[in-house]
């Protein structure tokens, strides 16, 4: 169930290029009461800016594909998370129900790449 839930959300973002801002939350599901967030990292992140709803348990689900840069090695301090994600896979991050105007960071572990996902 969660792996079909998982793949109708990447099957959304399949579009998303490096340095869109999401329009009308495309890369944001809510399904069963859980909200997911998917970011590409390869290359950098993307989107870069997310827009979905706060006060809603959401996890971040962050697609690698071929990614052998530093965008795999991430870091979302909110969320306690310091990881080398696999090459290609789906990491999917607990980030707790978000709170409106806190916006989520997420950084590789040079900060040389980021991306950031607002809460309304
Ligand atoms: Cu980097």
């Amino acid at each position: 169930m969660v792996a079909i839930l998982i793949g109708g959300v990447i099957l959304l973002t399949g579009n998303s290029r490096s340095g869109d801002i999401n329009s009308a939350g495309s890369n944001v599901v809510i399904k069963d009461g859980i909200q997911y967030i998917t970011i590409d990292a390869r290359g950098g992140y993307s989107p870069q800016r997310s827009i979905a709803q706060a006060g809603i348990p959401s996890k971040l689900i962050v697609n690698t594909n071929g990614t052998y840069d530093c965008s795999a090695a991430l870091v979302v301090r909110q969320a306690n998370y310091q990881e080398i994600l696999p090459a290609t896979g789906k990491t999917e991050i607990d980030i707790g129900i978000p709170k409106a105007g806190e916006p989520l960071r997420g950084t590789c572990g040079m900060g040389m790449y980021n991306f950031e996902v607002n809460f309304d």
